[in-house]
């Protein structure tokens, strides 16, 4: 197996760090300094890189070209495919540092004791825009960090908001849909985001906060980050409690006025990319405190919601922050495509005492993420460099695929078990135990109370002037719409307070929408 210690790396923090500097050519920084002589893949010199060799000074291109062939071959395959959501985003290096001890919640060593720093990388991303759109459009913001800690890589692939649209994972292909192009137009099509939004009424916590001030933060830097699921935390006595993670800007909250969102889209699409990486180029490293709520079983069976759904929060009065330490951002990439394009966020990578909850959205998401990574990255993807868990050593009894890098785990045992040099299991790293239902069967959460909270959000979250930004954002948007999803909404909106059903109503104009999505409708509204 390689053996990741071999190889130069930055001491910060007195922590390994840098990723991508395990690569055996030697690091960024030297290739930077000093030129190389130019070759093919394969390492051959080459002598000419300005002419293709053809036969006499007008003839044609002779196969035995290998510099220009090699060349051309790897660029026709450059692109991997984009991200299916999150296509868009930016990302950095930096580290995890714990303040305040927790580990009467959780044994994870990545909380081990106060002061003890992990290395971290996060991308941040805009959602349903593809590879080259936008940052300033108006999207939730994914918030996604990686641990590299001592047990395993620890993923929290989280986002700016503490909720979602939807609380089961049936239905994100479907919502995903609705707000990418229309399959005929191939337009971003209005019709489509509301009437699925309009359709599954516990999208309205979250819409609600995407067309209010939050729903266009200024840049990366200036906005908080949530873990969003339930997870468990598991301490050194096999003791759970169910918790969430959120993680507040030091920066301070920044929004931008819409008006300045859409200039900006046009003069600056890569706004917040550029942001964060002159920011950190500049020395002002960003960092974010970060903080678990915690619940008790007893308090969970008690707990007026479902406390696994994820279109709910909850309260911070009655289940305080908890502080736990800061993340800091000090490194810019090195390569793009190399640390950030080919980063690869897994919700079910975990380290002992850290466990998912029976959230039915995050349980989609166990397997969704590394489905897609095999796909998008090949199945190997976890050796790339800047997903390998480079603090620990990976021994297993996986073999081969396409692109298998360092020595396989040379002549090491392949099967278990065995009689010989195995790897062995360590039983101290048991997940907890946990009682299920026996009922199986598909539960219709669709009325979990989708009002209760936005009314809360609406009345007591947002001020006056807040409330009537947020109307006139939502009814800038709703009124691409055909009118009878316009209305359905509206009346969905009306069930959570009167104020709101008619301030977005008032502000709507009633004409049918100039871009109609061609779909042929057969249900009735
Ligand atoms: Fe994602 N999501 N998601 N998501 N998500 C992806 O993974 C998915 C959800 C989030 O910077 C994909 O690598 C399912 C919630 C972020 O690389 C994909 C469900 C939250 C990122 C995927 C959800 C997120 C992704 C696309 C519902 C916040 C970007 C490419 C069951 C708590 C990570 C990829 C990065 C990316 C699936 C819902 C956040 C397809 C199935 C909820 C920040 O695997």
């Amino acid at each position: 197996m390689f053996d990741h210690s071999k190889y130069k790396t930055l001491d910060l923090y007195n922590v390994r760090i840098v990723p991508i500097s395990h690569i055996p050519n030697g690091t960024i920084e030297s290739r930077a300094q000093r030129p190389d002589n130019l070759t093919t893949g394969a390492g051959h010199p080459i002598g000419d890189k300005l002419n293709i060799m053809t036969a006499g000074p007008r003839g044609p291109l002779l196969v035995q070209d290998t510099p220009f062939i090699d060349e051309m071959a790897h660029f026709d395959r450059e692109r991997i495919p984009e991200r299916v959501v999150h296509a868009k985003g930016g990302g950095a290096f930096g580290y995890f540092e714990v303040t305040h001890d927790i580990s009467r919640y959780c044994k994870a060593k990545v909380f081990e004791h106060v002061g003890k720093t992990t290395p971290i990388a996060i991308r941040f991303s805009t959602v349903a825009g593809e590879k080259g759109s936008a940052d300033t459009v108006r999207d939730p913001r994914g918030f996604a960090v990686k641990f590299y800690t001592d047990e395993g890589n620890w993923d929290l692939t989280g986002n700016n908001t503490p909720i979602f649209f939807i609380r089961d994972a049936m239905l994100f292909p479907s919502f995903v849909h609705s707000q990418k192009r229309n399959p005929q137009t191939h337009l971003k099509d209005p019709d489509m985001v509301w009437d699925f939004w309009s359709l599954r009424s516990e999208c309205m916590h979250q819409v609600s906060f995407l067309f209010s001030d939050r729903g266009l933060p200024d840049g990366f830097r200036h906005m908080n980050g949530y873990g969003s699921h339930t997870f468990k935390l598991v301490n050194a006595e096999r003791q759970p409690v169910y918790c969430k993670f959120h993680y507040k800007t030091n920066q301070g909250i920044k929004n931008m006025k819409p008006e300045d969102a859409e200039r900006l889209a046009s003069t600056d699409p890569d706004y917040a990319i550029r942001d964060l990486y002159t920011s950190i180029a500049n020395g002002k490293f960003p960092s974010w405190s970060f903080y678990i709520q915690v619940m008790t079983f007893d308090q969970a069976e008690k707990f007026q919601w479902n406390p696994f759904d994820l279109t709910k929060v909850w309260s911070h009065k009655e289940y305080p922050l908890i502080p736990v330490g800061r993340l800091v951002l000090n490194r810019n990439p090195a390569n793009y495509f190399a640390e950030i394009e080919q980063l690869a966020f897994d919700p079910s990578n975990m380290p002992p005492g850290i466990e998912p909850s029976p959230d039915k959205m995050l349980q989609g998401r166990l397997f969704s993420y590394p489905d897609t990574h095999r796909h998008r990255l090949g199945t190997n993807y976890l050796q790339l460099p800047v997903n390998c868990p480079f603090r620990t050593r990976v021994a297993n009894y996986q073999r081969d695929g396409p692109m298998c890098m360092f020595d396989n785990q040379a002549g090491t045992p392949n099967y278990f078990p065995n009689s010989f040099s195995a790897p062995e299991t360590q039983r101290q790293h048991m997940e907890t135990r946990f009682t299920v239902s026996p009922d199986v069967g598909r539960y219709n959460s669709a009325d979990d109370d989708n009002v209760t909270q936005v009314r809360t959000f609406f009345t007591e979250v947002l001020n006056e002037e807040e409330r009537q930004r947020l109307c006139q954002n939502m009814a800038g948007a709703l009124k691409g719409a055909q009118v009878f999803i316009q209305k359905r909404w509206v009346q969905n909106l009306m069930a959570v307070h009167a104020d709101y059903g008619n301030g977005v109503q008032a502000l709507l104009n009633n004409t049918e929408p100039t871009n109609v999505s061609p779909f042929i409708l057969v249900h009735g509204h």
